[in-house]
């Protein structure tokens, strides 16, 4: 098939192609602004507030015009295209009740700010006037194969491009790890999923619309599975400012494997842009959803079959995890760190064990010269770098893995690879307030950045005790999949908060037993360390929040962002 083809079907089919919704979305700033002239000039013409009034309707009758909720033929003002009052307030209730909103029909300013909110440029509905059960929903086709090829054959204008591989590697990694697809990154040649960032009219009849409103847009397997994304959007990553690209990339990506938007609020797949989440992950909505299109996953890179899927939060019933009496006995360990493709693992002596939400999974320990041939027992610390690569450090030398293989030849002197960095290491992370490696020893602390000429500052090392609250001489560190950082020592832990720069506050306080909250070690204590409470609430053991918060997904955390855009619409109040 050819690409024009294609590209006409799409945009008759999947896509509400809305070439006039960007002209109309101007006229209507304009409007807005004669609104607001004739208010501030205290001699309201009252023909120029209605003609606004009419405007700012047309606008909206195209928003669920593009989205599906009501036919494709108003989109086509000239036309003379009248709306009935009852389909018109039907199809405001069908978007409210999509957006989780109350279903009053009304335009009110609850509805039209969530209609201002940044989002996927893909339909809400597929197949106007179709109803459907409220959860995920699939669009109706689906890859054949599970081992599937991308390209980018168009990156954005202001990122590096490692860094987009690597985003987007992990974009794609949130739907592997619940199935058994695969995603490989090509650089020519044909492949399933073509990306590209883009600006305006892009060649799909789809042409996006500047900074805000529409953020990207996806074709589902049938029409090709690519993805586009908004060049005009300031993508950001690992960063509170601007839109980031791998949650938008992980939503986007649903669509090229065939799933729709789901109504669920805090799915992935609803349509709205959520705002950063450093505590990211799928919902249970979009785990079934993905499932229900591949099935489960059967098999992990690192030693055998899974031993659950990974438990949602809010589930009430947990199953007890299997305590390690070698670990409960001693919670003490060498290192622990994620692995590229977001699995936990912590080395001690000879041994690693996996980590689950809740404990270690079942069937460990193993031998780490089993899983990562030619590395030594006994390991000083590691960490996962955006590459994608794992390093591991031990005396003077350090090994660099893509996975479970060695990268090279090694070990390597850290003198060489990491000039300025000591051997003997205590831990090591890659710390998510800036992306740089940092590295601890006795009382004292390195941050290694390799895009600079030396990587380490002459202001370094500096004193540990900086870190607010971290005793000095730590066991291992890690920044969890949950956005935290993580500090061990003996059988204690830390959790540091990023913002404040300073060790969290919770009930129990920190330091907590690294056995409990950890290792699954129901009998440990659950207080806090070295006070002798053990008073702490045992609630919030079960999933995620047993080592760090989550933080509510919702849309409310778009409210402020939106704030502007939706001033625009006050003059109608
Ligand atoms: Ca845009
Ligand atoms: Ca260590
Ligand atoms: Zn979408
Ligand atoms: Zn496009």
């Amino acid at each position: 098939m050819s690409i024009s083809s294609r590209s006409i079907r799409i945009s008759s089919e999947t896509m509400a192609c809305v070439s006039l919704r960007s002209s109309l979305r101007i006229l209507w700033t304009a409007a807005a602004a004669l609104v607001f002239l004739t208010r501030s000039s205290a001699a309201p013409t009252f023909g120029g507030a209605d003609k606004a009034m009419a405007e700012h309707d047309a606008y909206f009758q195209m928003y669920l015009a593009q989205y599906g909720y009501l036919s494709p033929s108003v989109r086509n003002p000239s036309s003379g295209h009248i709306m009935d009052e009852s389909s018109w307030r039907r199809a405001i209730a069908e978007f409210q009740s999509f957006a989780g909103l109350n279903a009053t029909g009304e335009l009110d300013e609850e509805t039209t700010k969530v209609m201002s909110l940044p989002r996927c440029g893909v339909r809400d509905k597929v197949g106007f006037g179709e109803s459907r059960a409220k959860r995920y929903a699939l669009q109706g086709s689906r890859w054949r194969v599970k081992n599937l090829t991308y390209k980018i054959s168009k990156y954005p204008s202001k990122l590096n491009r490692a860094e987009v591989d690597n985003e987007l590697a992990k974009a794609f990694a949130v739907w592997s790890d619940y199935t058994d697809l695969t995603f490989t990154q090509k650089r020519s040649g044909q492949v399933h999923i073509e990306i590209r960032f883009e600006k305006g009219e892009h060649g799909d009849g789809d042409p996006f619309d500047g900074p805000g409103g529409t953020l990207a847009h996806a074709y589902f397997p049938v029409y090709g599975g690519d993805a586009h994304f908004d060049d005009a959007e300031m993508w950001s990553i690992n960063s509170r400012r601007g839109t980031n690209l791998f949650q938008v990339a992980a939503h986007e990506f649903g669509h090229s494997l065939g799933l729709s938007h789901s109504d669920v609020r805090s799915a992935l797949m609803a349509p709205f842009y959520r705002g950063y989440d450093p505590a990211f992950q799928l919902d249970q909505d979009d785990i079934q959803g993905i499932q229900a299109l591949y099935g489960h996953k059967t098999q992990t890179d690192i030693g055998g079959p899974l031993p659950a899927a990974p438990s949602v939060p809010r589930a009430t019933t947990q199953q007890p995890a299997a305590e390690d009496p070698a670990l409960c006995g001693d919670p003490k360990f060498d290192t622990i760190f994620n692995s590229a493709d977001g699995g936990t693992f912590i080395f001690k002596g000879e041994h690693y064990w996996r980590l689950t939400e809740d404990g270690v999974a079942s069937g460990y320990p193993r031998l780490i010269s089993r899983a990562w041939p030619g590395l030594p027992g006994n390991i000083d610390a590691a960490f996962t770098y955006k590459n994608g690569k794992t390093y591991f450090f031990k005396g003077s030398k350090y090994w660099r893995y893509n996975g479970q293989k060695m990268d090279g030849d090694y070990p390597k002197d850290i003198s060489e690879g990491f000039t300025g960095i000591p051997d003997n290491l205590d831990a090591a992370l890659v710390w998510s307030g800036n992306g740089k490696i940092y590295f601890y020893k006795g009382s004292k602390f390195w941050r290694f950045d390799p895009s600079q000429r030396p990587p380490v500052k002459a202001t370094y090392p500096k004193p540990l005790s900086n870190w607010e609250g971290i005793p000095d001489s730590i066991d291992a560190a890690l920044q969890y999949t949950n956005g935290y950082t993580y500090f061990f020592k003996g059988g204690s832990y830390w959790r540091f908060n990023d913002r404040t720069f300073s060790v969290d506050s919770d009930n129990p306080a920190f330091p907590r037993s690294t056995a409990f909250w950890w290792l699954g070690c129901s009998s440990a204590p659950k207080g806090t360390v070295g006070d002798g409470s053990d008073s702490g609430d045992n609630s919030g053991r079960s999933g995620a929040s047993t080592r760090g918060l989550m933080t509510p997904l919702s849309l409310t955390a778009l409210a402020t962002l939106v704030a502007l855009a939706t001033r625009a619409l006050q003059p109608r109040a």
